[in-house]
């Protein structure tokens, strides 16, 4: 072969690259519309039947020189690429993702804010009476804490377990809420009580057992009170997303994200504490993130370090239990802390609030 035969086959080879290039980009853009269309259908993105059919089709009309063998290696790697573009592309499109907005959501609750500077929840387990719930209020609020949590519905592993108090620990929790100027937190976890618990509370938080429960996601979405999202035992960040996202298309942006630990093969914690969820979901989302390291750790030696560690990474709060008498606490109580407890909890975290006096009561 001459010099100039050589050359030209070089050139052939360059306009071959480029065809491909726009073959493949143009397959990209028509991915993108297929995206759209799904989207659209709530259709899932990957069908692995059909892409079997493609491929089988494609080794049906292979005519060589390549092997079936790369065609197929080839063809995989498309494949796979252009499901990440619609993953990508579907990431972009969630209303609660970053690209949406670029600052920080701040919710006003009452007097109190969340998505600013770190704030501390705190509280029991469970709201078992009166008398305790008004013993660790009026410490919170002496603390200078803004935000008290406790169970009034409790899922508990066990059907015959203490299920919490109901409606009168609503009661409870509203009244002692109220008399120490504290944004109340309490779970809800049937679509039939969202309006009981939402006529009761300041924030209603969803459960880590019903981060999965849709018709539970979508209820909290149209009611007009801010939602604690908490992460589910073994969900993804993704799916941890797409939870918050159910909230938020029903018109209820106001969610604030919690991770609690994952289910691993550890146990010397009752969940492993997912450090990196913290700024993978601000990186991710605009919303308010904040970190439960009661029940991440499920023990109460290792709650200061941790909380350092999820303020570190970006959270926006803390959630810990705290309990007058945590020896004799119906749930929970080898993780909940006394009040002493909790005070050193704070100076070790540097979460005591400067001067108890912005905005919270003072016992008298
Ligand atoms: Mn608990």
């Amino acid at each position: 072969m001459t010099e100039q035969g050589l050359d030209q086959l070089r050139k052939e080879l360059v306009d071959i690259n480029f065809a491909i290039l726009n073959l493949l980009n143009r397959r990209g853009r028509v991915v993108t519309e297929v995206m759209k269309v799904k989207q659209r259908g709530d259709i899932p993105v990957f069908v692995p039947e059909r892409e079997q059919r493609m491929l089988e089709e494609i080794l049906a009309n292979n005519p060589g020189p390549f092997p079936d063998k790369t065609i197929s290696h080839l063809f995989k790697e498309i494949f796979r690429a252009s499901v990440a573009l619609m993953e990508s592309q579907q990431e972009q499109g969630l209303r609660i993702s970053r690209t949406n907005r670029k600052e920080d959501l701040r919710i006003r609750i009452g007097k109190r804010e969340l998505g600013g500077d770190p704030v501390v929840i705190a509280g029991p387990c469970a709201v078992e009476s009166e008398s305790q719930m008004e013993m660790v209020a009026a410490d919170l609020a002496r603390l200078g804490i803004g935000f008290l949590r406790g169970g009034t519905f409790k899922p508990r592993s066990s059907p015959y377990a203490f299920q919490g108090m109901g409606e009168p620990g609503l009661e409870i929790l509203r009244r002692v809420a109220r008399k120490h100027d504290l944004v109340s937190v309490t779970e809800v976890m049937d679509t039939r009580t969202v309006d009981l618990v939402a006529g009761y509370a300041d924030v209603l938080q969803i459960g880590a057992r019903n981060m999965y429960n849709y018709a539970l996601l979508r209820e909290v979405g149209r009611c007009d009170k801010p939602v604690l999202l908490k992460r589910g035992l073994s969900a993804t960040i993704d799916e941890f997303l797409w939870a918050a996202e159910y909230i938020v298309s029903e018109g209820n942006g106001n969610v604030i994200l919690c991770e609690r630990g994952i289910r691993t093969f550890e146990r010397q914690t009752r969940n492993t504490l997912d450090i990196s969820a913290v700024p993978l979901l601000r990186m991710k989302t605009y919303l308010p993130v904040i970190v439960d390291v009661s029940h991440a750790a499920g023990r109460k030696d290792i709650l200061a370090p941790l909380a350092r560690a999820a303020l570190a990474a970006g959270a926006n709060g803390i959630m810990v239990e705290v309990h007058p008498f945590p020896a004799v606490a119906r749930s929970d109580s080898q993780q909940q802390l006394d009040i002493e407890e909790f005070r050193e909890f704070l100076e070790q975290t540097g979460l005591s609030a400067p001067s108890a006096a912005d905005g919270a009561t003072r016992t008298p």
